[in-house]
């Protein structure tokens, strides 16, 4: 990039950040824009989006464009989540620009949204009479709870819960990876509150050759017609019957946003969100490994062994992700800033190591020729996110970039580049970079 092109980045920074990342990084992420969204969707969206119905309705061509809407050319957003990129409208999919994730701990308004179905119309969720069945093969005595009666008969837990959508980091694999091109913006660290997952297990009687627990949840698949689950995924008792893994109904001390699984949801920190089973309506407890949708190769699966880019698999050559790898993310500055050469810029950010922890985070501001080492904090409780600072000073006036690299404590650091490449295009934890330009 020459000098032009530099300057160029952060003016197009400045106006749209989406661009320049992708003109940065060759990231594809697309927001859905207000009138794509309105090209592909039905009169009751439209009257919505309006305000008001449409008395002429049945004269209006189709695929036309409201006037009154066609001007604005804004995203889309989703009511509670605005700010996010929407990358998917049907199902929802948004992620959260990397800036808007300084918190320590997320608000529910920045909580990405992963949807693989449609989810159960809001005005038909009663939390009060929800309910959750426990039942299975491996299930003694399967039990239905209502909410109530879960906070009635269990103790209550609160955790703050790092969950990380498996394909997060997708958008930069090549040869690309279908399905939503998630940037860096599908992790979110808030707390949530529930029971544990294991005291309920342990209540309905766990069979001696329990293996695997598996959820279902109320959304529905998005295919005209079809009552299949979207998703119906699990994990291995070891990780059930963890103090940390919860039935939830409360994050940040409020209700469950709609679009993160109100009224109940399970949560699993540090493993693919896609195990954090949403609007939870039945768990079963199996005698072997769960076979719900999404669970058969290539859904969150990787090769045992490491492949060329673009080589095809047959189901036994792959294996199902459990624990994520060591991550961290740049939240402040935003990238493509401007500062002055006389100050110092407080870099800050978070990190995570999927079960494992977080010993070390450095960064560099030369390409990765030299490092110096950030200040981390402890996380709070197992499975949130570790918070790291870095004083940094510039030499002189520029183009710089501030990269970050965790090492978990098992020694095991980020790449710098790509990591191994996968056809679905999961777990790229290579480090994250910003831009900053030093006046
Ligand atoms: N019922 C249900 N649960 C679900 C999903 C879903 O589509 N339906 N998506 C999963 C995936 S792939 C992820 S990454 C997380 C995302 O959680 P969030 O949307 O609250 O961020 O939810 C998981 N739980
Ligand atoms: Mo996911």
């Amino acid at each position: 990039m020459d000098k032009k092109q530099e300057q160029g980045i952060h003016a197009l920074y400045a106006r749209d950040p989406v661009e320049a990342d992708r003109l940065l990084w060759g990231r594809k992420a697309q927001p859905v824009t207000r009138r794509g969204f309105l090209k592909r969707s039905g009169l009751a969206a439209m009257a919505a989006a309006l305000g008001s119905g449409i008395p002429f309705a049945h004269l209006m061509p189709q695929g036309l464009i409201p006037v009154a809407l066609a001007q604005s050319d804004e995203p889309f957003s989703i009511e509670g989540k605005e700010g996010l990129t929407v990358l998917n409208d049907r199902p929802i999919n948004a992620e959260t620009p990397a800036h808007l994730l300084d918190d320590d701990i997320t608000p529910a308004r920045y909580m990405f949204v992963r949807n693989n179905g449609t989810p159960p119309p809001r005005e038909d969720i009663d939390p009060d009479t929800w309910t959750l069945e426990i039942a299975g093969e491996s299930c003694q005595n399967p039990t239905t709870f209502t909410i109530a009666e879960l906070k009635e008969r269990f103790e209550t837990h609160t955790y703050q819960l790092q969950i990380e959508c498996g394909g997060n980091g997708r958008s930069e694999f090549i040869p690309a990876a279908g399905g939503n091109q998630w940037t860096i913006g599908a992790v979110a660290c808030p707390t949530f509150t529930g029971v544990r997952l294991r005291d309920v297990l342990e209540a309905c009687g766990i069979a001696d050759d329990a293996v695997y627990i598996g959820y279902y949840g109320a959304d529905k698949s998005v295919s005209v017609g079809s009552d299949k689950a979207p998703i119906s995924r699990g994990v291995p008792m070891s990780k059930a019957l963890e103090d940390e893994s919860l039935i939830a109904w409360a994050m940040n001390d409020e209700d469950i946003p709609y679009q993160n699984g109100y009224p109940l949801r399970l949560v699993m920190g540090g493993w693919p969100g896609s195990v954090s089973g949403k609007w939870l309506s039945r768990i079963v407890i199996r005698n072997q490994k769960h076979d719900g949708a999404k669970m058969a190769p290539p859904s969150y699966s990787v090769p045992k062994h490491p492949v060329a880019p673009g080589t095809e698999l047959s189901e036994e050559e792959f294996e199902t992700i459990e624990t994520m790898p060591v991550k961290s993310l740049i939240t402040f500055p935003r990238s493509g800033i401007e500062h002055a050469l006389d100050q110092s810029l407080e870099v800050r950010g978070h990190a995570w190591a999927g079960d494992l922890s977080v010993s070390t985070v450095h960064v560099s501001i030369d390409f990765g020729a030299t490092w110096q080492e950030a200040s981390l904090k402890d996380a709070p409780n197992r499975l949130a996110w570790q918070r790291f600072t870095s004083e940094i000073t510039f030499p002189e006036p520029g183009y710089y970039e501030i990269w970050a690299r965790a090492v978990d404590n098992e020694g095991r650091s980020q790449p710098m580049v790509l990591p191994g490449w996968n056809p679905k295009g999961y777990l790229n934890n290579a480090c994250h970079r910003i831009a900053v330009q030093v006046a």
